[in-house]
């Protein structure tokens, strides 16, 4: 038997998917990049010659800083260097398809001249916006931009962890109407932008204003009709984020997948999603030292294709130097993953769950409303016999290989819907791609 639904006035205000064009742009990107840029970089974790062990972008929190002491970071943001065309012609050659820059993290300074607040870039000896600059370089290259903005604000005084006394309420009023007017000002700015990704939204005194979050929700969509706002912006009225009190999905995807992938397409519930990873085990802005593991570039691309087998977005995440460079070892991955992506763009661009039985050499992803499904192949057996099973009434008709097309596969029929595909090459250097052209059967 269903569960009773309750009622909600601040809960999902749709069931399922978004059927439009914009959110179908924003489910065939595919590869996404994330930029964590701010006064953080300039420290880079580290302060007074000891190491923060935490998130670069965090140090204002050490007990090692003081708030003060960091706020004067500003007077030293002067990014000379900053190329917006330099960097968007990164992220395009390494094949990204959007691209998620902090307008403001947790520690309120923003990227862009802001009306609302003096900690902005017109006040640090760069001066100039940043923003601007980078969403019109990043289109040029038809890269679609989203704005992360933090609600959570370190520097503004009105803002509160919780509000527990009428002095808190009155304060964060004016922090809630700040937040809109930073919101609505950023929308207007920047019309191209596609989205906005909500960050810094768990405290209980964002928490408690599923009323105000919503109006603005509403009152942002109607400005920017086609907006994509993920699942991190409110809660329902009972407090409950992401998923409301009914377990329907708030926001147009679902943002919980932060440095962590789902292992099966039961656990997306059918939703949009993406997963924001790091190249290191948790830096998002400029660490000068990275320690602990750092992702190659395979391991990168098999997290690319495991999200995009299970209908999600991959979002790699890129901390630039005080100076407005990239980092060399991110340029490095950058065009290690361009690199693949030259050849296997198709199999990842417009890609979705295929119904096929997962297989432990790799992953199904089909091209959406083709005929066309991809096999993304990171481990090679030892036999060199790939398994493939069909979804029920799927035959293969052609199997190739996407980098080599004339080097096709006769699969070999080994029982209802299974095949074997005979590898040729039995120790590839790369990661590669086994297309199936499929039909149906009665
Ligand atoms: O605290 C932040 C963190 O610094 C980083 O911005 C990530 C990116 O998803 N979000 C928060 C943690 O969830």
């Amino acid at each position: 038997t269903a569960k009773k639904e309750i009622s909600l006035q601040h809960g999902a205000h749709r069931l399922g998917r978004r059927n439009d064009a914009d959110m179908a742009r924003w489910r065939a990107y595919g590869l996404g990049q994330f930029i964590h840029w701010g006064l953080y970089s300039i420290p880079g974790g580290e302060w007074n010659g000891k190491i923060y062990n935490g998130a670069a972008e965090w140090i204002r929190t050490w007990k090692e800083v003081s708030p003060q002491a960091y706020d004067s970071l500003i007077y030293r943001f002067n990014p000379i260097k900053f190329n917006p065309d330099s960097w968007a012609a990164v992220a395009g050659r390494m094949g990204v398809k959007y691209v998620t820059i902090t307008t403001k993290h947790h520690d309120g300074f923003c990227l862009w001249p802001s009306k609302y607040t003096n900690f902005t870039v017109a006040h640090s000896p760069y001066k100039k916006d940043i923003i601007g600059p980078l969403v019109k370089a990043y289109n040029k290259q038809g890269i679609d931009v989203i704005l992360y903005f933090s609600i959570m604000d370190w520097h503004n005084p009105d803002w509160r962890y919780d509000i527990k006394t009428r002095d808190d309420s009155i304060a964060f009023n004016r922090f809630k109407q700040f937040t809109r007017n930073q919101l609505l000002e950023l929308l207007t700015r920047y019309p191209t932008a596609k989205g906005l990704w909500f960050d810094g939204t768990w405290d209980n005194s964002w928490v408690k204003q599923a009323a105000f979050a919503d109006s603005l929700e509403t009152e942002m969509r109607k400005l920017r009709p086609g907006l994509i706002i993920g699942s991190r912006f409110r809660a329902d009225e009972y407090g409950k984020r992401h998923f409301d009190s009914n377990g329907n999905l708030m926001g147009d995807y679902e943002q919980g997948w932060e440095r962590k992938i789902p292992e099966k397409i039961e656990d997306v519930h059918g939703n949009d999603w993406d997963c924001v990873m790091t190249i290191p085990e948790n830096q998002w802005g400029y660490a000068k030292t990275w320690s602990g593991h750092i992702k190659t570039a395979d391991e990168l691309l098999e997290m690319l294709a495991k999200c995009v087998s299970l209908d999600g977005n991959f979002v790699l995440n890129f901390g630039p130097k005080p100076d407005g460079t990239l980092r060399t070892e991110e340029q490095t991955l950058a065009k290690a993953i361009g690199d693949w992506m030259t050849v296997n763009k198709e199999a990842i661009y417009n890609g979705e769950y295929a119904g096929f039985a997962k297989q432990d050499w790799g992953y199904f992803i089909k091209n959406t409303g083709t005929n066309k499904t991809y096999m993304v192949i990171f481990n090679v057996p030892v036999s060199g016999l790939l398994r493939v099973t069909t979804p029920l009434h799927t035959v293969i008709n052609k199997a190739y290989d996407l980098g080599n097309l004339t080097q096709t596969y006769t699969p070999e029929e080994i029982g209802t819907s299974t095949y074997f595909i005979h590898l040729h090459q039995q120790t590839p250097k790369k990661p590669f791609v086994i297309v199936l052209e499929t039909g149906e059967t009665g």
